[in-house]
């Protein structure tokens, strides 16, 4: 039913100082957004931050953790309110980050908006957030997101349709005011798009083998439908094969975050007397991947580099890689691939919005980082389920297990060692500080030498994007002791809290003799040269980190 333009209101707000967007969108406590206005002033910026929204589309969806539909129902009433012609909304408020991202650029939307605090814990005590997706189906870079947050700090009023809440858990179209709001099935063009890329038939055999086993952990988050469709359905993986599979709104209570410290079902099962032979995750809102072999973790920068190498075995893929990319901080496994492909490997900041430009500009094929985000230019996010497709392809047509192929990954191009250790917790200025004299110190740094490591390069990041030439700087800290070893320091972009210092330590290691070694054996003299450099106890009083992954 059309409303009258009269339901069209203007809403006097003023401006919430703290809306500058993250390493990946607004991210606040679910209290902070439900502050009246808050996330109206949001969208309202994201909005006129667009050079045309009149008679445009536009992608909505969610990962359906706590204030989702709230948050759901009100952005239609502004998209109505603000010119859009239509806004395909996945139905019940889902979308998955890359499923969003796929729906973008099919149908030509201009932009997309996604309500996900990503691995962020979830509930009215947890954290929520908002993306904005450009027409490419990436994330908004830089500039976009700087140029929102410029108009949210001047807002005066934001635009809304006074009408009444949508039907979105029935599939197809109602009037909004002059809008179409168009409720779509979230999981079909994803699941399309994956077939299109990856041998359905291989990997369907294989799962119905009755010598493979697998499991999937979805986390009581977004993946959980998609899951369903494509791991069970689809591939006619036993019914069971996907567990934790309805999406909550607290998650189920647990942290939505695909990694050993918080996967447990799933890690007590592979690490168990009868493991299946092939375990993932996937987090909040679908876009990270963790990879499990029996009794077996792939680090995320082994996965991006193993799926380099394997590539070719792919359909999707068969017919080369343009080049690679990772964010600065992930392991250099990638480089050495890359290398023998005889391609380019592109060193990028953290946030995948980095990765937008060389995807778009044919640069590079795959990319990925060690936050355990993996994708390619099948859409512009990392994906969590495709990773996980692309492994089982691979598995499929090598015929071997997991951890036998990386470890024949390693015996090729050596192994990297790698850790991260996170220092949570920590008040801004006391973070800052320890950055900062960090800095101060780089030129004295170049040629000193702790133990057995001495430092070869050491540089405060910045990026010079390849293609528009922005320039991104202060994007953590590098400390390279040449090919062998490298400590980097960064501050997180993505906590709603205090300050949480991230510490990336990588050993390289050529020699096959040498590539079983416990991780944390191999990096535990780097791990104290890295507190040394900073002073760590002194600056901030810990002695250990707060979570290592
Ligand atoms: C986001 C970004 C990633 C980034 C990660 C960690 O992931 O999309 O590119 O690597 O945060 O960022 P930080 O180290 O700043 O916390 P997600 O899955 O949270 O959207």
């Amino acid at each position: 039913m059309r409303e009258p333009d009269d339901a069209i209101e203007t809403v006097e707000t003023s401006a919430f100082p703290d809306q500058r967007p993250g390493t990946s969108g607004l991210r606040k406590k679910v209290s902070v957004f439900q502050q009246p206005n808050y996330l109206e002033n949001f969208v309202q910026s994201i909005f006129d931050s667009l050079d045309q929204r009149k008679g445009q589309t536009l992608v909505l969806g969610g990962d359906g953790r706590f204030h989702n539909l709230e948050a759901v129902q009100i952005i239609l009433k502004m998209a109505a309110a603000n010119g859009f012609a239509r806004v395909l909304v996945g139905r019940g408020g889902i979308l998955s980050t890359p499923a969003a991202s796929c729906v973008i650029r099919k149908h030509g939307a201009c932009g997309g908006v996604i309500l996900s605090a990503s691995h962020n814990p979830g509930g009215p005590d947890g954290d929520f957030g908002v993306k904005f997706n450009i027409s490419n189906g990436g994330p908004a870079p830089e500039a976009a997101t700087e140029a929102i947050y410029a108009l949210s700090r001047r807002i005066k009023h934001f635009r809304v349709l006074g009408a009444g809440d949508v039907d979105i858990d029935r599939l197809g179209q109602v009037e909004l005011g002059c809008m179409i709001v168009e409720v779509i099935d979230p999981v079909t063009d994803y699941a399309a798009l994956m077939e299109s890329l990856f041998d359905f038939g291989r990997i369907a055999k294989l799962l119905s083998s009755g010598r493979f086993r697998m499991c999937f952990d979805a986390m009581n988050a977004v993946t959980g439908p998609y899951a369903h469709e494509i791991l069970e359905r689809r591939l006619g993986a036993p019914i069971g094969t996907v567990i934790n599979g309805q999406p909550l709104p607290d998650f189920g209570g647990r942290h939505p975050d695909p990694s050993p410290a918080n996967a447990v079902e799933l890690l007590r099962l592979m690490n168990g007397a009868v493991p299946p032979d092939f375990g993932a995750a996937s987090d909040g809102d679908g876009d990270r991947n963790m990879i499990l072999g029996a009794n077996f973790f792939v680090s995320p920068g082994d996965s991006l580099a193993f799926l380099a190498a394997n590539a070719h075995l792919v359909p999707g893929y068969a017919k080369g890689l343009a080049g690679v990319g990772r964010s600065m901080p992930t392991s250099r496994a990638a480089d050495r691939v890359a290398a023998e492909l005889g391609v380019p490997c592109y060193e990028t900041p953290t946030g995948w919005k980095f990765f937008g430009n060389l995807l778009d500009d044919g640069r590079i094929t795959l990319c990925g980082e060690e936050s355990f985000g993996t994708g390619s230019d099948h859409v512009r996010e990392k994906d969590g389920l495709w990773a996980v497709l692309f492994w089982l392809n691979i598995l499929a047509v090598q015929g071997q297990g997991v951890e036998d192929l990386l470890t024949a990954h390693w015996r090729r191009f050596g192994r990297h060692y790698y850790v991260r250790h996170d220092y949570d917790d920590l008040d801004d200025a006391t973070a800052e500080t320890l950055m900062a004299v960090l800095r101060r110190q780089l030129p004295n740094l170049q040629g000193r030498s702790f133990g057995a490591f001495t430092v070869s390069e050491c540089d405060d990041f910045a990026y010079t994007d390849p293609v528009d030439q922005s320039v991104t700087e202060h994007q953590g800290i590098r400390v390279v002791f040449s090919d062998a070893a490298r400590i980097v320091y960064r501050l997180s972009g993505t906590g709603t809290g205090a300050a949480t210092l991230r510490l990336y330590l990588e050993r390289f290691e050529p020699d096959p003799a040498r590539h079983a070694l416990p991780t944390t054996e191999t990096v535990a003299d780097l791990a104290a040269v890295a507190l040394e450099i900073v002073q760590m106890e002194a600056q901030t009083g810990r002695t250990c980190p707060s979570a290592v992954t």
